[in-house]
């Protein structure tokens, strides 16, 4: 009697058997099966290095399998035609995939194509982010295609008889598309799900369940602006509730507590401008001496970090305005915008500010035009509408004309009201950075002098060093927003605009420039004119952490009055971000914000910042929630498996308790509801 062991190879060997023959007889079902497996587990490869992974590799075989399983409806001669679509359509996904991880070290999102208008903007930038790279996977729909050819020479499609067998056909695959799936959800946990369902954690849900899976439920979440509100609510309004009452965000008072009270603000939206800018010299000369000079004057939060996701600017402008964080898909400016948000500027309007933003790019631009009025600001200026274009580079009009012309307004902004709150938001030093290589004072070469070894006669050696470099021209178009910035301080001086006024300078986020890029900056050999090779003993590796850190980017609030000037100048390095602004400047000005998810800095002894993503960080500790890996900035700290857990639950707590407050309007909704109870006890 054969055991059960034996029984089970047989039938193993025999489903073996079975497969191979299917898939020599369904040659163009196979191609597309193959080669679609390949590329998903190619874009694995280049992206997040699980090549090998068993699960997403069973999840994208299932996803293709289904897919496939349904070209047997059609003729054998036309099937192509179903498998090209599908093979150009999956293609895309990779190719797109691959550009976007390449520059944003994450996933893409449907939801960005809703901006597809605002990316238009863009599209230079776009052309300069693509590497050869990523056009790898185009060979699928080329072989399919040449697979196609070669079976309709040989006569193929007429020689299969198929009548009475595509609906088998399609049931067989179907059959199998199930089996698969059965070994697939056999290897998920419950976080797995749970992450899948939330999709925030966007590298580990292609990590798990591979990219056609994440794509197409990214699909079904980027629809969710409508679908999802009418699903959940409860359970949401149940967890928002819950959650405020255990974080009560009553604002507590400290030495700095209503010190900006009525003082006129102005916030300065610094495109892409990083920290480390602050403290880089090329060749002897300085980036950004008058951020350094403001940082030093001032208060400056040296440790701070951007909260963005795939909404960039939006996303900033989103969390420094509520101390809420970006949406866990689609952005809150384009998806989300019809919802009720407290924000500073509606807090200011409320003590009598008069409350503006100024741009020089178009208003419909991450419907700003829409989404400004929504978070309270009186009016927006923007564009042609209220500037001249009469220097245009890179994506429009540049910094130095924009402030310049801002000014002006200014001047009657003062004059027509008592205070007044405005943003300017800066546009110059964007991707690709270009304009400014030529026309700049930081020289990009490298030059020394040597002995020539034939003529044993010194000469001077020229490198191209960072010249020609994405990082060179970063570093030109940040100085020169430096000098605008230095500029606009003058010129507000000079028109007295600076005496009852507080600046409050943020970098929006970072500027996506690739690690490489800094790992040739750092490892720079002058002698061979390229990245020294790692097993140079002096090579030191621009690691995935320390490119991590270094997208902190600089919150700098100063004042001209000698006394608040004494008062505030200090620098914060513990960490903090973009949605501890509104809490902490909040305090400053007298306001105060019961939904803040970030804190007063100078109110909790607890410094933690959560990224959209799920990762966080501590002034221990940077943890990276997508695969459970950390970076402990002491060396001599013990960490417990406590302390993980324990801000790991904060980080996830507040991401879905944002999200929930965005997709559900609970803000707006509790508070209806809370009335209706309130007047109901009456
Ligand atoms: C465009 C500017 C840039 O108006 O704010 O937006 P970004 O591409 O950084 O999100
Ligand atoms: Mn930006």
């Amino acid at each position: 009697m054969k055991n059960f062991g034996q029984k089970l190879l047989e039938v193993l060997e025999k489903a073996k058997d079975n497969t191979i023959y299917f898939f020599k007889n369904n040659i163009l079902f196979t191609t597309f099966i193959v080669t679609s497996l390949i590329n998903a587990s190619l874009l694995r490869f280049v992206t997040v290095k699980n090549f090998t992974a068993v699960s997403p590799i069973l999840a994208d075989l299932a996803f293709v399998l289904c897919v496939g399983s349904f070209g047997y409806f059609f003729k054998p001669k036309n099937r192509i035609k179903y498998y090209l679509t599908w093979s150009i359509i999956l293609t895309l996904a990779c190719l797109i995939n691959s550009v976007y991880y390449t520059n944003y070290v994450s996933f893409t999102s449907f939801s960005l194509l809703a901006t597809s208008l605002q990316i238009v903007g863009v599209s230079d930038a776009l052309q300069t982010i693509m590497e050869i790279k990523d056009f790898c996977y185009i060979w699928a729909p080329i072989t399919l295609l040449f697979v196609h050819f070669k079976l309709k020479k040989k006569g193929y499609y007429t020689k299969v008889r198929t009548k009475g067998k595509r609906k088998v056909a399609v049931l067989k695959s179907l059959v199998a598309t199930v089996i698969v799936l059965g070994f697939f959800v056999s290897t998920l946990t419950p976080t797995d799900i749970s992450r899948l369902y939330k999709q925030w954690n966007r590298e580990y849900v292609v990590m798990k369940f591979g990219i056609y899976t994440y794509q197409g439920n990214d699909l079904i979440a980027s629809l969710k602006p409508q679908i999802s509100p009418l699903f959940g609510y409860d359970a949401a309004a149940k967890e928002f509730r819950e959650y405020y009452e255990k974080n009560n965000n009553k604002s507590e008072k400290n030495k700095y507590s209503d010190i900006f009270k009525g003082k006129n603000v102005i916030a300065i939206h610094a495109e892409s401008m990083q920290t480390f800018l602050l403290d880089t010299k090329i060749n002897g000369v300085e980036i950004a001496p008058n951020l350094k000079k403001l940082a030093s004057e001032g208060m400056y939060f040296s440790n701070f970090y951007s909260q963005e996701s795939v909404g960039t600017s939006s996303d900033t402008e989103f969390t420094y305005s509520t101390s809420l964080l970006p949406a866990s898909s689609g952005t809150v400016f384009v998806s989300y915008w019809d919802r009720e948000y407290p924000s500073i500027q509606k807090f200011l309007k409320e003590e009598d500010y008069y409350v503006f933003s100024m741009h020089a790019n178009k208003g419909n631009f991450w419907n700003r035009e829409v989404m400004h009025k929504q978070l309270g600001y009186d009016h927006f200026y923007y564009y042609d509408k209220d500037y001249k274009l009469d220097d245009m580079v890179g994506l429009g009009l540049t910094d130095k004309s924009f402030f310049r012309q801002s000014v002006e307004k200014l001047k009657k902004i003062s004059n027509d009201h008592d205070k007044f709150y405005g943003t300017l938001i800066m546009l110059t030093n964007h991707t690709p950075f270009e304009g400014f290589a030529d026309n700049t004072d930081i020289d990009l070469t490298y030059k020394y002098t040597r002995v020539n070894e034939q003529t044993k006669q010194e000469e001077t050696v020229e490198n191209n060093y960072l010249k020609g470099r994405n990082l060179g021209n970063y570093f030109t178009t940040a100085h020169y927003a430096d000098e605008a910035i230095g500029q606009l301080v003058d010129d507000l001086d000079k028109e007295g605009l600076l005496e009852d006024t507080v600046l409050v300078i943020y970098g929006d986020h970072d500027a996506k420039i690739k690690r490489g890029e800094y790992d040739y900056y750092y490892n720079y050999d002058p002698e061979t004119d390229s990245k020294r090779s790692n097993t140079d003993p002096e090579y030191k590796e621009f690691s995935k952490y320390d490119y991590e850190l270094n997208r902190k980017v600089p919150l700098i609030i100063w004042t001209k009055d000698k006394d608040l000037k004494k008062k505030i100048n200090k620098e914060i390095k513990t960490v903090t971000g973009m949605y501890d602004v509104l809490p902490t400047l909040g305090n400053m000005l007298g306001i105060n914000n019961p939904y803040a998810m970030g804190h007063d800095v100078f109110s909790t002894d607890e410094h933690f910042v959560v990224f959209p993503n799920g990762n966080w960080m501590t002034d221990i500790m940077y943890y990276d929630n997508q695969n459970g890996q950390a970076t402990v900035f002491d060396n001599n700290a013990v960490i417990s498996a406590d302390y993980i857990n324990k801000w790991t639950e904060r980080a996830e707590k507040e991401v879905a308790v944002s999200n929930d407050i965005i997709v559900h309007d609970l803000i707006k909704k509790t508070q209806e509801s809370d009335k209706v109870i309130k007047g109901g006890q009456k």
